[in-house]
């Protein structure tokens, strides 16, 4: 009996050290950590590749998820903060301080309706994009804005896949980058339109993403309120079709009909990227349920802001 006990003595002091080793191990790692991170705060202009350690503090920290934010750094004073570009956490934690839409940089004190950078999906490299910070709490994405005929929107698969014209103006904001958007979570759509300069009205839907390249920019939306009637949920189901790539359902080519890019089934209930101010049936900038088809209107704009 003594002999068991002798070796269940020895084995449990050999786990013992063993234990010790690593919690010194675990200590001293932790200590270089907060070393290194003290390190890149206070020298945020040396471009010291990191990746290493930053994979490493994931790992010990639990944080899988890049665009989590848990660095303590105070980027969003930083210089230049009419952009949302923070100079000093980038380096540590790739997504840290980097917003994902207009809604992170509204909660962060950014009241101005303006142009910003956003890192929407952790990517890397930011986006510029329009957000609406005054309409109904403010925090909305753009994705699409029409105030004049001055931009062309009757363009080709790659011009909508990337995005075109100006954020102060007349753009879409490019399919890749809807999708990246969208798919950060459950996203809701606004729209808002007018005839005339007075005549003003909205539409929302509560749901609303649109798939990758591979699908198609496939359209998912849904759940209308508002008061400009539903004429999107049509769409709903639709894949994106260009003059150049025909994607809809119709035996011939609607974005060819009617003069834009669009989620055209057979053909369209709304057509906002249609032609500026043409009259021809079905070719303007169209809500059916507000203009009818032979009146283009004179406003447009789509944003999203997450749920
Ligand atoms: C698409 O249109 C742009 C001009 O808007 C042009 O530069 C580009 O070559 C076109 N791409 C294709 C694949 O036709
Ligand atoms: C606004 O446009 C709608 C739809 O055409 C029309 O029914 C309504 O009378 C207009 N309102 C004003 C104030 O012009
Ligand atoms: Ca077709």
């Amino acid at each position: 009996m003594a002999g068991i006990a002798a070796v269940f003595t020895v084995v449990a002091l050999y786990l013992a050290s063993i234990m010790a080793t690593e919690m010194k191990q675990l200590q001293d790692e932790e200590a270089n950590l907060d070393e290194l991170l003290l390190d890149v705060i206070q020298s945020p202009q040396q471009p010291v590749d990191q990746s290493n350690q930053i994979q490493h503090r994931q790992e010990y920290t639990g944080i899988s998820n890049p665009g989590s934010c848990h660095c303590t750094c105070n980027w969003y004073c930083q210089p230049p903060w009419e952009y949302g570009l923070g100079p000093i956490c980038p380096n540590y934690y790739p997504n840290c301080g980097k917003p994902r839409d207009c809604q992170e940089l509204y909660q962060k004190g950014f009241t101005r309706t303006g142009v910003y950078v956003i890192y929407p999906d952790g990517r890397q490299q930011g986006i510029y994009v329009r957000c609406d910070m005054d309409t109904d709490g403010g925090g909305w994405t753009f994705i699409q804005r029409r105030v004049s005929g001055d931009v062309d929107f009757y363009r080709n698969w790659s011009d909508y896949k990337q995005g075109f014209g100006d954020l102060n103006g007349n753009f879409w904001v490019g399919n890749d980058n809807i999708h990246s958007i969208t798919a950060q979570g459950n996203y809701q759509l606004r729209i808002d339109l007018s005839l005339l300069v007075t005549n003003k009205t909205y539409a929302t839907y509560s749901s609303f993403k649109v798939g990758d390249e591979n699908s198609g920019y496939f359209l998912t939306v849904g759940w209308y309120s508002g008061t400009a009637g539903d004429s999107f949920s049509y769409q709903s189901g639709a894949k994106f079709s260009t003059k150049d790539q025909d994607n809809d359902i119709y035996e011939s080519n609607c974005a060819e009909l009617y003069k834009g890019g669009w989620w055209y089934k057979s053909c369209h209930q709304s057509n906002l990227n249609g032609y500026y101010g043409s009259i021809a049936y079905g070719q303007g900038i169209h809500w059916l349920s507000f203009s009818g088809y032979y009146t283009s209107l004179v406003y447009t704009d789509m944003k999203v802001r997450k749920l």
